[in-house]
């Protein structure tokens, strides 16, 4: 996303110059819904990102422009709440966040937009939260701390926009590297990078152009059936933090406990943690087919047993399994809609998004966008 667009625009609308900030959105190799379970995730910041322009205005009010919607929003520093739904909420909801933490916020002009497809699964709140947050630290000289920043921006999300979510879309924006995974402990946040070598293979991505409407509440949903696992867990077993503490020896013992659902709930969290741990020690190994088939298994579980796919993502994974080009595909992200994520041979890039366009076409009435993505650098300032 090239920044002069929304620094022209800033420009003309507020006659100013602004400080300029970029924030990409995310991809997530494999572990999903894992991370508000404390496992692991394996997420990468890529070159669809918002790009925030930001400046002083002199007054107590916050005067917003999404170059996107062509919308514009004003709201008194001192007189503001969440608003039913709309993009307000990432902005407000992070200067919310700065002021409960006592850092001091003036009036604010901000223009912002990008490429980040809304509702792709690709976290474009994230990355407008980081940018906001990043932005504002800039602007008012506040020197926040990355990891801060992040949570800051992971609260926002719950307080504002309403999604209970875990810490991977806002560390991966915040935290991503040149080329590099991020291999994320969500329970210490202890992170390393992960070099993404994908040999003869490339990362593409298919949008299946949908978000079901009831992502947001199934998702609060999904995070309370695995706390109540946990918790029938915690009776016979103190020492259970959470699902990364629980085997699956130890889930059957408490089947008669739980219902089914929060049975199949926590029994995709656990084998998704395993499958994530053995898909790393394949990528090491540059076993790309092998860390493709742990791909496959997590959709086969995100679909099954945690029940987060629809049948537009189950259909683009079907396709990309009957593919021998392709080593391996899946949902990606919250679920509902959204994208898959395909490794398909480098070589047979051009016929796999042909056939798979046509065929989803064919199928469903309408059109697959398709995203060659890249690997970049997380939430930075870039003038
Ligand atoms: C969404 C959430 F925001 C993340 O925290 C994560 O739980 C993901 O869904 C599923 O892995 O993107």
């Amino acid at each position: 996303m090239n920044p002069g667009i929304i620094r022209s625009a800033f420009e003309e609308l507020f006659d100013k110059k602004p400080i300029v900030v970029k924030s990409p959105g995310r991809i997530n190799l494999i572990g999903e819904h894992t991370d508000y379970n404390e496992g692991f995730v394996l997420p990468a910041a890529i070159n669809k990102e918002i790009v925030i322009a930001v400046q002083k205005n002199d007054s107590d009010e916050c005067r917003l422009f999404s170059q996107d919607f062509q919308e514009s929003l004003t709201f008194d520093l001192h007189d503001f709440e969440r608003m039913e739904g709309g993009w307000g909420n990432y902005v407000m909801g992070v200067v919310a966040q700065l002021q409960q933490a006592g850092y001091p916020i003036e009036g604010f002009d901000l223009v912002f937009g990008g490429d980040v497809p809304v509702g792709a699964g690709l976290s474009s709140s994230a990355a407008v939260e980081n940018g906001v947050c990043l932005a504002l630290s800039e602007l008012f000289g506040l020197g926040l701390e990355r990891l801060d920043m992040l949570k800051f921006a992971q609260k926002a999300e719950h307080e504002f926009a309403g999604v209970q979510c875990g810490i991977m879309d806002q560390f991966a924006s915040m935290m991503g590297k040149d080329n590099h995974a991020i291999r994320l402990d969500c329970r210490s946040l202890e992170y390393s990078y992960f070099p993404i070598d994908l040999g003869d293979y490339q990362i593409i991505l298919c949008d299946t152009q949908v978000k079901h409407s009831l992502a947001d509440s199934a998702y609060n949903d999904r995070r309370r059936e695995c706390q109540a696992g946990v918790a029938a867990v915690q009776q016979t077993n103190q020492t259970v933090k959470s699902l990364r503490d629980v085997t699956l020896e130890l889930l059957e013992e408490t089947k008669s406990k739980i219902s089914e659902v929060v049975f199949r709930r926590c029994k995709f969290v656990i084998e998704e943690n395993a499958r994530l741990l053995k898909g790393c020690e394949l990528l090491e190994k540059g076993d790309i087919k092998g860390f493709g088939q742990q791909m496959y298994g997590s959709h086969d579980g995100l679909s099954g047993l945690y029940e987060v796919s629809c049948k537009e993502l189950d259909f683009l994974a079907d396709f990309a399994k009957s593919r021998e080009t392709v080593a391996g595909a899946r949902m990606m992200g919250g679920g509902f809609g959204g994208c898959t994520i395909n490794l398909v041979e480098k070589g047979a890039k051009e016929t796999f998004e042909k056939e798979v366009a046509a065929a989803y076409e064919k199928a469903f009435g309408k059109s697959l966008q398709i995203y060659e993505v890249e690997v970049t650098d997380g939430t930075r300032v870039v003038g």
